[in-house]
């Protein structure tokens, strides 16, 4: 992979600024988290960085989430940005600014570009008749019912009159663009990728939507508005200045444009290598320095998303081992370019043996000796040369974390751990033999304690901007102040062998990564799984949700949704608290109906392998089957279950819990103090598909 240092003293670097239909996941915090250790060592080389993430808030996808939630898409937009901004700032993420598409300061950009690219005669207008992924936010071949070939999901049928970008102009001039700059893309999969989609032929772009109104307005044409992915791509600009009549947000622009990397997920490789250059290139403006994709965190053998239900959140390995652990298990683990597994069981192993084993009880060791022999003061020593490792580990790992290479940069980090710590217990420094006078020990533990915890000043350096915490913590215990200010002076850029002076004080031992013991895996599922939406936690938590009393069970307790197929639909139906109905926020007739409860009965029930509290089942509506997942394993035996009719949400979005894909919800009343749920029925006999209303 070419280095993607730019060679000026400046640098740009971005993440996809995230759509706000869900809540930030482990994912989303992958992308951020590299970019802030990218930045983060730009900073410390004395480089002037500029770190930009933000929120994506336009187009249909989040219009029907607002609506499903129901709430105005500004209401819904500013709740979600609002917890991507906090959990970036709990993380510790050094972003310097942090764009909302619908701010001012972008529409105006976004509506200057779109005017820029028809004044060049870039756009003209025509009719799009053809298939539409919501999802994905893309425009997609094919006849009506063909799948969006990127998530699966069935595409819509848009038949409007549009604005057209001609992007089939640019079909050659993006293949020489390609060729001329081989570093402008990465990973080599995402380079060939790209390259072979614009050598099958680039057809215009539609880039206007008539039929949503949850966008920016086409300039002098409101009636339309700007395609989402236009719309997104520009932050990059409107955020340092373009679109601004104000001289020094023009000045921010001219000195940060053109980006250095756009760092981004592998699925939008395609937005940001083919269309965002020909955008740039058709309105004159540079186009950036390299895009680059990491790959997939996978979890329980999927790609980790909200609409697959497989998602972990940050905020819980945060909270159990702290986000350093996070960071250093991200960019340790996976090869950055690659799809990688997370898991809680390979997280808490490289954390005991990388962190708390590894460089953690090595400081601990040096410090701790330190103060023991010689009054916690780095004695007088004569200096001496950079051991080979470490001389290697100085060239190397900046090579390597440059290329984007972090796995292998940290590997060689760790390496020089391994090597400081075999070179202690092979000194022992605290065992005298017998046959070596008190001076020559003193002079031995000398040598060996300062050359170790020089080695120890040298890896805190290089692994600051991966583990900045810990590196703060061990930058005060090396007798050094503040490992920030430090990085303010740009002290990796003269980083050498030799800058622990004799008579450093050194400051008092603190534990830096205590050891994860077993129950750390638990207290991480058990973080995940009350944090879990879906009803399976809420009923194990007695947490009624309550949809509707009108299929309530013969009991005098509300009826609960046992799965839900989407937690934030449930949020938008607050449960009644027992006894205080007055106070219950009510709904109109136009809302209840939009639930569509049906009659179902029971085919198939069967327990689920490895989840205690779910059932299989399927169920025949009369008019269809369907697969559905319930949370009632440990209140009903599955053979009973078979025949009954039950009453069941049918217009639930699918949800996949499992590996297996759950399609609508089944009612039950959940019973004090734990939730147990009774099935919601009926004492007359009832036809299958039947709608309660
Ligand atoms: O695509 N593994 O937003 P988005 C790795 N708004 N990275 C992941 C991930 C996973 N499982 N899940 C999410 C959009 N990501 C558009 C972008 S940019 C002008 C507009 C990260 O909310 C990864 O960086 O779907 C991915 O590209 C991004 O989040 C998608 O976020």
């Amino acid at each position: 992979m070419a280095d993607s240092t730019s060679s000026a003293n400046r640098f740009y670097l971005t993440t996809p600024i995230y759509y706000v239909n869900a809540r930030p996941h482990l994912g989303h915090a992958y992308s951020t988290i590299v970019c802030d250790a990218i930045a983060r060592r730009k900073r410390a080389l004395g480089i002037e960085t500029w770190f930009l993430t933000g929120t994506d808030e336009h187009g249909q996808k989040i219009e029907r989430s607002a609506e499903q939630a129901g709430c105005s898409p500004q209401e819904f937009t500013t709740k979600i940005a609002a917890e991507f901004r906090g959990l970036w700032d709990r993380l510790g993420l050094t972003y310097d600014d942090f764009i909302r598409t619908t701010e001012e300061r972008h529409k105006r950009g976004v509506q200057k570009l779109f005017s820029t690219l028809r004044d060049r005669g870039f756009i003209y207008k025509g009719s799009y008749s053809g298939q539409y992924c919501v999802f994905d936010e893309a425009y997609v071949e094919g006849p009506p019912g063909t799948p969006c070939p990127d998530c699966g999901r069935m595409t819509e049928t848009v038949s409007e009159e549009n604005y057209f970008f001609k992007l089939s102009a640019f079909e050659r001039k993006l293949l020489e663009f390609y060729e001329s700059n081989p570093g402008f893309m990465g990973p080599e999969s995402t380079r060939r990728e790209v390259i072979s989609f614009v050598r099958s032929g680039l057809k215009d772009l539609s880039i206007s939507r008539t039929s949503i109104t949850w966008g920016i307005p086409v300039p002098g044409d409101e009636k339309h508005v700007i395609y989402v992915w236009l719309d997104a791509l520009v932050n990059y600009i409107t955020a340092i200045g373009y679109g601004s009549d104000d001289p020094k947000d023009q000045k921010k622009f001219e000195k940060f444009w053109p980006a250095d990397i756009h760092l981004i997920g592998k699925e939008i490789s395609r937005f940001h290598c083919v269309y965002w250059p020909a955008f740039l290139m058709a309105a004159g403006i540079p186009v950036p320095r390299s895009v680059r994709a990491n790959g997939w965190l996978l979890f329980d053998q999927g790609k980790m998303s909200k609409s697959r239900g497989n998602i972990v959140r940050a905020e819980t390995v945060d909270e159990v081992l702290g986000a350093d652990a996070l960071r250093y298990f991200l960019l340790r683990e996976i090869p950055f370019g690659q799809d990688g597994n997370f898991s809680f069981d390979a997280l808490v192993q490289r954390y005991n043996g990388d962190l708390a084993n590894g460089y953690g009880n090595l400081v601990s060791r040096v410090v701790n000796m330190v103060h023991k022999y010689f009054g916690g003061v780095v004695p007088e020593m004569p200096s001496s040369d950079a051991p080979s490792i470490v001389q290697q580990t100085l060239e190397g790992f900046p090579a390597a974390f440059d290329a984007l290479n972090f796995s292998g940069a940290l590997q060689q980090l760790w390496a020089l751990v391994a090597e400081t710590d075999g070179y202690l217990t092979e000194n022992a420094p605290w065992k005298k033999p017998t046959d070596r006078s008190d001076s020559d020990h003193q002079k031995l533990q000398a040598r060996v304690l300062t050359d170790a915890a020089e080695g120890i000043r040298i890896i805190t350096a290089l692994v600051y901007p991966i583990l900045p915490d810990a590196a703060a913590k061990v930058w005060r215990q090396l007798g050094q102040g503040e490992i920030g200010d430090a990085a303010r002076n740009a002290f990796l850029k003269n980083l050498a062998w030799g800058g622990l002076t004799p008579g450093t004080k050194f400051g008092e031992p603190a534990p830096l990564f205590p050891r994860a013991e077993k129950d750390a895996i638990e207290r991480m599922q058990n973080l995940e799984d009350s944090n879990n939406r879906s009803a399976v936690d809420a009923a194990s938590q007695g947490e009624a949700t309550a949809l509707s009393q009108a299929a309530a069970a013969p009991s005098e307790v509300p009826a609960t949704a046992v799965n839900t197929a989407d937690g934030r639909a449930n949020e938008a139906l607050t449960p009644p608290t027992a006894g205080s109905s007055a106070d219950q926020q009510h709904i109109s007739i136009d809302d209840f109906a939009k639930v569509d409860l049906r009659v179902a009965q029971i085919l198939v029930a069967e327990r689920v392998p490895k989840a205690d509290k779910l059932l299989r089942l399927e169920v025949d509506l009369g008019y269809e089957k369907r697969q559905i997942l319930a949370g009632i394993a440990q209140y009903y035996e599955p053979e009973k279950l078979i025949g009954r009719k039950i009453v069941i949400v049918a217009n639930l979005a699918p949800r996949k819990m499992r590996g297996l894909e759950s399609n609508g919800m089944l009612l039950a009343a959940s019973l004090p103090p734990d939730g147990a749920p009774v099935l919601a029925g009926f004492l007359e006999e009832v036809p299958l598909g039947a709608r309660l209303k």
